[in-house]
């Protein structure tokens, strides 16, 4: 790029201009722009306040710029912050022990995005499948559910069940079979003796807050045992807190035979993921068989060991469970007619609005206007997923902004229809 063409840009062309003039068009945001996050609040250029009841699809379950963390973050930058896993640091192997621990799983495997974690889950899944399980090479099959949102890599929107997400992205990697989400009888019908492992959420974020029926998660462990299948649970949205429980699988008493984990492991701040299982499926990988330049890196790793010793020192899981009650108990009394239902555990919630009275996209502006930020998904629902610290008092201003948003939304007429 010339510097003339820099130079064109108009030093006042709007933070939203520039985005749109210089960079991809792959997300439509709300018309806001964001300069300071605290807490639960995040300010924009105008200095107006907002409720973040999104937290960054709950990559900020601590509350932006949380100073124990942020402390963490610049003390490890100033001291070493990237060497590369060609040689150890006296970071990494405290945080992978956090992480065994806190999961009850025997060996973890950092990596960066959650997209990162589950394309290591794959790898492991598979290899796992040929060396211990004995499916002939190259026929391995991963079970995954409908509806699941996993990443954005090819390999992963190969198996989703979102058109949007695959069109125009294949050829898609074979190996891959689906099934209903939350059919247990469905899923044992699928399982073969090249079945390697089934990749699930406990409760499906993107798909729109779904929670699968009681008991779901502990048939499918049942089974899983049974057929010799790898039970994987994908709590990169629903895990460290989010749901009420550290994984959200203990739900259910479900141990699963690996995890991935992400979005809060970074405490808000930077990219963390891990990949964490069982002893005999992590020793699939041997020197060079995987890596990630970042992965495991000691800024990261120290970033994520003081989340983790936070999520614990807070119980933040408790407290997401208690508030997350409130917040749903709160959401009923509104009884407001739009609302057709509110879904979810702990503080991973759901408010389904009837697609007569608005969008939840519709009903998403609204509460921006209300002072509070959200996100809507699948079209008719709007995501409350605050961070994990957020207190009483605040719940009830969110709620009160999504009264005022129902109303300043609602076309009476359309509802009477
Ligand atoms: C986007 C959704 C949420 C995830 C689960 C792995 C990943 C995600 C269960 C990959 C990521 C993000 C991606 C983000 C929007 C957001 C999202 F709506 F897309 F599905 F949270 F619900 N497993 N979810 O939810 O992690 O590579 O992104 O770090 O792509 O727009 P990642």
């Amino acid at each position: 790029m010339t510097q003339s063409t820099l130079s064109t840009a108009p030093a006042t062309a709007s933070a939203i201009e520039l985005e749109d003039r210089w960079g991809a068009h792959n997300y439509h945001p709300l018309p806001v722009v964001l300069t300071r996050g605290e807490g639960v609040y995040l300010w924009d250029e105008q200095g107006r306040r907002y409720l973040d009841m999104m937290s960054a699809y709950s990559a900020v379950s601590f509350g932006h710029s949380r100073p124990e963390l942020v402390e963490a973050l610049t003390q490890q930058a100033q001291r070493l912050a990237i060497t590369s896993r060609a040689y150890h640091t006296d970071r990494l192997g405290p945080f992978l022990e956090k992480l065994c621990r806190l999961t009850g799983l025997a060996r973890a495997l950092p990596m960066n995005t959650g997209a990162e974690a589950v394309e290591t889950a794959i790898k492991a899944a598979r290899k796992w499948g040929y060396r211990v399980k004995g499916v002939p090479q190259g026929q391995a099959q991963i079970i995954v559910a409908a509806g699941n949102f996993a990443g954005r890599t090819t390999t992963i929107v190969g198996f989703s069940s979102e058109a949007q997400y695959r069109d125009g992205f294949g050829p898609f990697a074979p190996g891959f079979v689906e099934v209903p989400y939350g059919d247990v009888a469905a899923l044992e019908r699928a399982i073969t003796p090249h079945t390697a492992a089934f990749l699930v959420e406990p409760i499906q974020g993107e798909a729109g807050i779904v929670v699968p029926p009681a008991g779901y998660l502990r048939a499918v462990r049942e089974l899983c045992t049974r057929h010799r299948v790898l039970l994987i649970c994908d709590e990169v949205q629903t895990g460290l807190g989010r749901t009420g429980r550290v994984l959200a699988c203990e739900h259910e008493g479900v141990l699963p035979d690996a995890v991935t984990l992400g979005k809060a492991l970074g405490g808000g701040l930077l990219p963390v993921s891990a990949f964490v299982a069982r002893e005999d499926v992590m020793s699939v990988f041997g020197p060079g068989d995987h890596g990630s330049t970042f992965g495991g890196n000691p800024l990261a790793a120290a970033v994520g060991l003081a989340a983790l010793e936070l999520l614990e020192r807070e119980g933040l899981s408790e407290q997401a469970e208690r508030q997350g009650r409130y917040l749903r108990e709160r959401l009923l009394a509104l009884q407001h007619p739009a609302v057709r239902e509110v879904r979810g555990k702990g503080l991973l919630v759901g408010v389904e609005i009837d697609p007569r009275f608005a969008s939840a996209r519709a009903v998403c502006e609204a509460l921006m206007a209300e002072g509070v930020l959200s996100k809507d998904t699948h079209h008719t629902v709007v995501r409350l997923a605050p961070p994990l610290v957020i207190t009483g008092a605040q719940i009830d201003s969110a709620v009160a902004a999504l009264g005022r948003a129902l109303r300043s939304v609602e076309p009476d007429s359309r509802l009477a229809a």
